[in-house]
């Protein structure tokens, strides 16, 4: 049975991940964090109580920040593969916190892969960085490829620079299998709340269901090249089945602008939106509602811009070119955008109609802002 090793198994990636590996008949072990909280959510599904016969599944406690903890888990656990997803992701909140992000997703690659050395097992462990299409940055080329220059243009994509290049000298140093899957950007409904995509669809269903009265967003003409998280998730294990280790762009090909899925969201619930204004100014009003069950005033403004929103560098223009992948992995997508945004608004619409129960019955609903 193969032993995979998973950081950042609770978020996103994390969660479909370890369901793919489960589902190959791999052991799957996973580092997550200790919180306040509870924060499995994600995996709650997988987990088996560990007096239980034949448990596949595993949680560390750890932090990518901690080097004695990573290298004492990859010890115990002698995986024969390793996916390093765990990170501070969030673009903007790396300009707030930009030495933590470097300790984390740049260094905190180092620490894997120096322990991997440390421990002699370079022969037998593969490693899979998460990489990003935040690379690429300022716009030098479209599409991005494989081949296309670097121009990273926040802490997050500097430190994730970093990861990448460290992940290249430790393949090249020492003949190790570690290589980088540069992914674009990937949704889903176990997206984080404060990605664009998730608070577009949250507040889409909020908003038709009468929870919320307008979206705040902030620059609508950035353009992104969206796929379904768990397309991508496939992608990261035949990039680490391959005979000879390479790196990977993972994309879907097209470029959508987030005004447009915004507009794709309110349709999903009838409703049509028109935009009027520019930058700052710019407002989305209700032009038409055509499902019964979700009807606003025409003329509603439901989304406005906020300027807190927009980061000090933006990287305009994402668009991938997944040829590479196509043609040597044979990696095919299942979702088109169009289906994403289908599988997230059912997801949402799901979830907040309980809230709408609730508050029908007399009760507060909660709804944080970011
Ligand atoms: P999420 O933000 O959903 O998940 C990040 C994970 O990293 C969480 O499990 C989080 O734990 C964990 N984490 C954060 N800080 C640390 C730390 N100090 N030590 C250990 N673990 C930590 O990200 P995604 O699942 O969307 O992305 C997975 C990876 O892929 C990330 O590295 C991201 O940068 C990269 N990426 C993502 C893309 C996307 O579009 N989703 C595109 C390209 C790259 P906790 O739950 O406790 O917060
Ligand atoms: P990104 O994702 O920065 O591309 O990083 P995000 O969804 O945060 O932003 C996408 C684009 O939308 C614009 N935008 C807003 N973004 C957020 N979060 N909130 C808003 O209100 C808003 N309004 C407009 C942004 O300016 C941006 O242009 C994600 C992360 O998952 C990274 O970890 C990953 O590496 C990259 O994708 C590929």
């Amino acid at each position: 049975m193969k032993k995979a090793l998973i950081t950042g198994i609770t978020g996103q990636d994390g969660a479909y991940l370890a369901e793919l590996l489960l589902d190959k008949g791999y052991e799957v072990h996973g580092i997550k964090r200790r919180s306040s909280l509870f924060n499995t959510e994600r995996i709650d599904h997988l987990y088996k109580d560990l007096h239980e016969d034949n448990v596949r599944f595993k949680l560390h406690y750890g932090d990518l920040s901690d080097s004695t903890n990573i290298i004492r888990i990859i010890q115990e656990v002698q995986p024969d593969e390793i996916y390093n997803l765990g990170a501070m992701s969030h673009v903007k909140v790396s300009f707030d916190s930009p030495e933590y992000t470097a300790n984390v997703d740049g260094i905190g690659t180092l620490r894997i892969l120096e322990a991997v050395r440390l421990l002699g097992l370079t022969e037998k462990t593969r490693i899979y960085q998460a990489s990003t299409s935040e690379l690429y940055g300022l716009v030098q080329a479209v599409p991005q490829s494989e081949t296309t220059p670097f121009y990273p243009r926040s802490p997050y994509a500097v430190a994730k620079l970093y990861g990448y290049w460290i992940t290249v000298n430790y393949r090249e140093a020492y003949n190790m299998y570690a290589v980088n899957g540069i992914l674009f950007n990937h949704e889903s409904p176990l997206r984080g709340e404060t990605f664009v995509t998730r608070k577009i669809t949250r507040a889409t269903a909020r908003i038709a269901l009468g929870l919320q009265e307008k979206l705040f967003l902030g620059n609508l003409d950035a353009q992104r090249d969206w796929g379904h998280a768990k397309d991508y998730v496939k992608a990261m294990w035949l990039i680490l089945q391959q005979e000879k280790p390479e790196d990977y762009v993972i994309a879907t090909g097209i470029t959508t602008y987030v005004r447009d899925f915004v507009r794709m969201s309110f349709q999903e619930v009838g409703i049509e939106l028109e935009f009027k204004g520019t930058g700052e100014d710019e407002k989305g009003y209700v032009t038409a509602c055509t499902n019964p069950e979700y009807q606003l005033p025409i003329g509603k403004e439901v989304v406005a811009v906020d300027k807190n929103y927009f980061r000090p560098t933006e990287v305009e223009l994402l668009l991938g070119d997944p040829t590479k992948a196509k043609t040597k992995l044979g990696w095919e997508l299942e979702y088109d955008l169009p289906a994403l945004v289908n599988d997230m608004m059912a997801a949402d619409l799901k979830l907040f109609k309980k809230d709408q129960l609730l508050k029908e019955s007399g009760h507060r609903v909660f709804n944080f802002h970011e």
